[in-house]
């Protein structure tokens, strides 16, 4: 590569390419009891399986104990004993009083300030950004975790509601079973409430009589002779529901004509698939007899080929990316590429205007953490043999630490392609053959939401390319339906989707992701 010509080949393809692939994952146990989420110190199918939600940091089978990490960076997330030292502050802020902490991250420092920073030099102060609730209200609080000075800022200007928790979807879930109207109405359609799995989808302010309300939506299935519950969807009945209270608002019961899809043939796992031979292929793995060819450094700092990035798990965003240099082939110096990016926001509308459907537009970041649903990874088939995994540390919402063990995942990716090559024609006399092999560098995240699973890559090129993919895979969320047939269905009707199968619709939708890019290509003045 010509070196002049080097900075235009700092092309940068943000391509999200979005993969509907109806699936074979495991997901172990449907639905968690309170106590699994927190304690997981019984023998529960969710307990031993492998996936744990929280794990506490005292837990003795952590693959790394983080009990003693400290920051290196301006920008590595808080630790431990920071989230822990912050925890007290806040306890004592809220005196005796109940609240939940709702997001607990670094507060960044400023960018000239990071970007002053050099390796070896105290750290800008440690900061905390909290948000908050309590009793009704939210507080939005920065916490200098050293001094424990307390900062609440004024939110009467700001609407809307911290993001749900994971406490919160898991407290909200058995809402419905204290109302003696659902009960009725579930068994009146054949269900027994103890087979009922209700899952809080899009928050959201849906009308004057919620106002001031912290309000979600619950759509209600039966796991009855299936492990996919999502394909057994309870058609018609919104059980609208105060996430503060855990009270019921109001039941939308309509769909009582609707039934429930059949449970035969749903079960996505290997073991249940019968009729064509289906089988996962023999392991595969990619040999480095030498090793790998980066490091990573001081926890989140990577270093590859040319390349030089902070990588850190956000319980928002899922995995952030900052500082990200690339070294210049002929002076050696690094160059600034992108100050800072991560997937800011998911948007996926229904567009079904049906009363049970039209308020589906959910923004998977914002309500439920992209980060706080990226669960552990399944060595070996999410990442390759020669991946390195990175854990997170996140805040429950107590405001006490987590390990989220194995939450992104670092390898370098080889596909037996070439780089560049040349063979240079036997009749000049030069007897050249010169191939280089193309190497990337990946880093990865899963985040399961519900029924989706979003599988997010940052990868890096030798040649400058930042490429972020997103695949989609896991489960389609359906609409029940009397159809079992397309001739029943008259011409003039609109579906909002289409007929999967006996009373089952696929209902159309869309998937946008949006990407915070604060790229600093040699310098700030970029666009
Ligand atoms: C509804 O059914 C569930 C499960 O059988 C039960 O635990 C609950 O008490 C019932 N609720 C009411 C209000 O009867
Ligand atoms: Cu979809």
């Amino acid at each position: 590569m010509e070196g002049k010509n080097f900075i235009r080949c700092l092309v940068f393809i943000f391509s999200v390419v979005l993969v509907m692939v109806f699936t074979i994952f495991n997901f172990p146990h449907p639905l968690p009891t309170s106590s699994d989420l927190l304690e997981c110190a019984t023998n529960s199918a969710w307990c031993t399986a492998k996936n744990r939600i929280l794990r506490h940091p005292t837990a003795a089978n952590l693959r790394h104990d983080h009990t003693a990490d400290v920051p290196h960076h301006p920008l590595d997330p808080l630790t431990i004993q920071e989230i822990n030292k912050v925890h007290k502050v806040i306890k004592s802020f809220f005196d005796k009083s109940v609240y939940s902490v709702h997001s607990l991250v670094l507060e960044d420092p400023d960018k000239e300030v990071v970007l002053k920073w050099k390796k070896g030099e105290t750290l800008p102060p440690r900061k905390a950004s909290v948000i908050a609730r309590a009793a009704g209200k939210n507080y939005l609080l920065t916490v200098d975790v050293e001094s424990g000075e307390i900062v609440e800022h004024d939110t009467s200007h700001i609407s809307g509601f911290p993001l749900v928790t994971l406490e919160d979807m898991q407290k909200v879930m058995s809402a419905p079973l204290a109302s003696a109207h659902f009960n009725r109405t579930i068994v009146e359609r054949g269900v027994d409430p103890k087979d009922v799995a209700c899952l809080p989808f899009s928050p959201g302010w849906f009308g004057k009589a919620e106002d001031g309300r912290r309000i979600v939506k619950l759509e209600c299935f039966t796991t009855k002779d299936t492990t996919n519950f999502y394909m057994r969807p309870i058609e018609g009945i919104i059980v609208i529901t105060d996430l503060d209270t855990n009270e019921v608002v109001e039941i939308i019961d309509k769909g009582k004509h609707i039934p429930i899809p059949k449970g035969t043939g749903t079960d996505y796992r290997l073991s249940a698939q019968n009729g064509p031979i289906i089988k996962l292929p023999n392991p595969i793995s990619m040999e480095q007899p030498n090793g790998p060819n980066f490091v990573i450094e001081d926890d989140h700092l990577v270093k590859w080929a040319n390349w030089e990035f902070h990588v850190k798990p956000d319980p928002r965003a899922g995995v952030m990316v900052s500082r990200a240099r690339i070294r210049d082939p002929e002076t050696g110096v690094l160059r600034n590429v992108m100050y800072q990016g991560f997937a800011s926001e998911l948007f996926v509308p229904y567009m079904d205007p049906e009363e049970a459907w039209y308020f589906k537009t959910y923004m998977d970041a914002g309500e439920y953490g992209f980060g706080l649903q990226a669960l552990s990874l399944d060595p070996l088939n999410d990442c390759p043999r020669n991946a390195k995994y990175m854990d997170a540390i996140f805040a429950a919402a107590d405001g006490t630490p987590y390990v989220r063990e194995n939450m992104v995942c670092i390898f370098e990716r080889y596909a037996g392609d070439a780089a560049w090559r040349h063979t240079e024609s036997p009749i000049t006399g030069q007897m050249i053959r010169e191939a280089r092999p193309k190497i990337s560098l990946v880093v990865r995240m899963v985040a399961s939401l519900a029924n989706y699973d979003y599988i997010v890559d940052w990868e890096f090129h030798a040649d400058g390319v930042i490429h972020v993919k997103v695949a989609l895979t896991g489960i389609v969320i359906v609409k029940g339906t009397s159809y079992v047939n397309m001739n029943q269905v008259n011409e003039n009707e609109n579906l909002y989707g289409t007929l999967l199968s006996d009373n089952i619709i696929g209902v159309v939708h869309d998937h946008y992701i949006n990407f915070y890019l604060d790229m600093d290509i040699d310098g700030e003045d970029n666009s």
